[in-house]
Parts: C-alpha cells; sequence; structure tokens
C-alpha cells in the first residue's frame, strides 16, 4: 500500500458513503427528477447562500460551464497565471469558448494585484476583446493551498461591479478554506456571482462538484451542462455520497491541516530541504530543493515511489505533497523519515 501523498483527489468514498450510494433515491436527473441529486443541490445552495445550484461530473467542468455561461465567444477573462483553470484545464474556456484568457500575474498569496485588474479591463474599443469575467481561486492550489483574504476578495468584486464584470470563484477547496477561516462559506462566497466547488478532494466523494449563482445562471449553466455531454441520469448514487461529504467531512479538514504542519515541520529539518514561503496554511506542502544540489525531481520521486511514498513534481526543483482523508499520522512520520534518508543517500 502506498502512501499517496499525491493529491487529495485520490481519497476513496468512506464506507458510510458507499453505505449511501447504495440506498439513495434515484431517477432521470436531464429531466430533474433525481430526489437525491436535488437534495444534494438545495443542500449545496443553502450552505452558500446562493439561489440554486447544479451537479456537475467535476471541477473542471464546473469551471467550465461557469465560463461559458458568463462569457460570449471573444470575450475576455481575467485571471492569474497560476490559476488551476489556466494552468489545468486543457485551455477548454478558449477550445470550446472562444474566452481569451487574460493572465495577471498571481502574487504568492494567491491574490491578484488590484492595480493590474484595474489595468487589464479594457475600456470601451473597437480594437479590444470586451472583458467579462474575472476569476479568483480558494484555496489557491499552485501558490501553495493558501486561502485568500476576505477584504481582499471585497475589494475585487467592488472593481468587477464599477466595470459590470461577473466574479467566479474556483472554489475547489472552498471547505479548505472554511476550516481555516472560521468563516462560513455563505460568507467566503457571497461577494461571487458564480463559485464551484468540489465533493472528490478532501471531502473524500468519489465524483462530482457543485456549480452555484442565481436561478438564471443556473438555469443557462444547465443547458451548457447538457451542450458538454454532463447531463447525467441516475445521478444520485453520486450525489448520495456528496451529502455524506457535506454534511460529515467538513470538520474532518482540520486533521488534514494540522498533518501537513507536521510534515512540514519534519521536512524543513532536511537538510537541502526549503518549504515555500507562507505554507502551508491548508493540507498541501510545497517544497523546493536547493538548485545547487543538483538532484533531479523525477529522482526523488522514483526512489521515494521505490519506498512507498507517491508525491507530486512542483516546477524544476519542488513537490507537491496534499494529506487527505488516507493520511494518517504514522503516514506523516514515515514520509518524514524515508524523505530523509533518500536526501541524505543522494546529496
Ligand atoms: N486539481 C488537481 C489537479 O488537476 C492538479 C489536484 O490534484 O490538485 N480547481 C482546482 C483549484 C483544483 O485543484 C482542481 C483539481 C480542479 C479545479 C479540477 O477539479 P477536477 O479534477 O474535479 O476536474
Amino acid at each position: 500500500m502506498f502512501i499517496d501523498l499525491r493529491s487529495d483527489t485520490v481519497t476513496k468514498p468512506t464506507p458510510a458513503m458507499r453505505e449511501a450510494m447504495a440506498k439513495a433515491d434515484v431517477g432521470d436527473d436531464v429531466y430533474e427528477e433525481d430526489p437525491t441529486v436535488n437534495k444534494l443541490e438545495e443542500y449545496a445552495a443553502d450552505l452558500l447562500n446562493k439561489e440554486a445550484a447544479l451537479f456537475v461530473p467535476s471541477g473542471t467542468m464546473g469551471n467550465l460551464i461557469a465560463i461559458l455561461t458568463h462569457c460570449q465567444r471573444g470575450d475576455e477573462m481575467i485571471m492569474g497565471n497560476l490559476a488551476h483553470t489556466f494552468l489545468y484545464e486543457a485551455g477548454g474556456m478558449a477550445a470550446l469558448g472562444g474566452v481569451i484568457p487574460h493572465t495577471l500575474p498571481n502574487e504568492t498569496d494567491g491574490s491578484l494585484c488590484l492595480e493590474d485588474i484595474q489595468a487589464a479591463i479594457r475600456p470601451e474599443d473597437v480594437h479590444f476583446p470586451p472583458t467579462r469575467l474575472i476569476a479568483l481561486e480558494n484555496t489557491h492550489n499552485r501558490c501553495g493551498g493558501v486561502v485568500l483574504p476576505r477584504d481582499y476578495v471585497r475589494k475585487v468584486a467592488e472593481i468587477a461591479a464599477q466595470h459590470h464584470l461577473r466574479l467566479h470563484l474556483d472554489g475547489a477547496r472552498l471547505f479548505n478554506a472554511v476550516v481555516k477561516t472560521g468563516s462560513t462559506a455563505a460568507e467566503l462566497t457571497a461577494d461571487f456571482d458564480s463559485v464551484s466547488f468540489c465533493l472528490s478532494k478532501g471531502l473524500c466523494a468519489p465524483v462530482g462538484s457543485l456549480l452555484c449563482g442565481i436561478h438564471e445562471f443556473i438555469d443557462q449553466a444547465r443547458k451548457i451542462r447538457k451542450q458538454l455531454g454532463g447531463g447525467m441520469r441516475q445521478a444520485g448514487v453520486l450525489a448520495a455520497a456528496g451529502l455524506v461529504g457535506l454534511t460529515t467531512m467538513i470538520d474532518r479538514l482540520a486533521e488534514d491541516h494540522q498533518r501537513a504542519a507536521a510534515l512540514a515541520a519534519g521536512l524543513s529539518q532536511i537538510p537541502g530541504i526549503l518549504i515555500r514561503p507562507n505554507t502551508p496554511q491548508t493540507n498541501m506542502v510545497f517544497l523546493d530543493m536547493e538548485p545547487e544540489l543538483g538532484i533531479s525531481v523525477e529522482t526523488i520521486i522514483q526512489t521515494l515511489k521505490r519506498d512507498g511514498i507517491l508525491i507530486g513534481a512542483s516546477g524544476t526543483y519542488g513537490f507537491r505533497l496534499v494529506t487527505h482523508h488516507d493520511i494518517d499520522d504514522t503516514a506523516i512520520q514515515k514520509t518524514i523519515s524515508v524523505f530523509s534518508q533518500v536526501m541524505k543517500f543522494l546529496i
């Protein structure tokens, strides 16, 4: 059995989820007749204090549907150069929506400089694509699983409102931000026109995300989900697991955060290893090797794998280790000790 720290996406459904899946009431969700999906959507909308929600197969599809719903072909959206939607969603916004990503450099805290945002908004001019949307991410994955400050979000929302732009949140790990800050999901998402969040990461459900917003937005989003082939039929078996995740697994994320802190503390003692500044805040540990060691990331990944530990690469000299439900204290201690031996051996 591997200690799999590559991502929290690797979590398996819990016994309670499997039981709920087996017992789920189902119907045809394209007809909006799946009672369990309807229950999940209502629960999610209430939790975020939004009018409505839509169950979608993945975080990637949630973000894509949001973009396609807010934007027309040729529109521009403002986002971070380290945003998941820009880096890791296969360019869906451009490939399928003809939407142009206008990227701005992400600061280390996951934010975009407010002046940069102001400057990126296009004035009305025949030469320019219209700016339609700003997208933020919370927690911010590539910036280290960091939490976006609420007062910052408020300021971005003010800019968006001044310019009649829509504001979308990729909240794949929104509940990690909830647990970290002690704010409610509704508070953290109040300023956004649309929010997507994932059930299949730290919350352990096998599949699915929710896209939330006003009724009119969700009605259009439902049509676009159908266009993309994301209309599911007896999806209640999946929604049932999602409901278990949302009702019982949120508080538990605090354990992942504690273990990430313990992991970072242990790894920081290893010569040649540098934990990225201001991290970990939630369940992700990002670290770099001192470049002068001349050790390749792949060598470390393969050596650790031989010892039963899976981690991911991040950049030329770096790694990402993500804690989750299947990582206990013993796994943390073993990872620190094996990593330390491997580094000693290679230096
Ligand atoms: N992120 C995955 C990989 O794609 C990198 C991971 O292992 O972290 N938004 C954010 C912020 C994400 O981190 C992810 C998944 C998604 C969206 C997409 O979710 P899925 O995988 O459900 O399409």
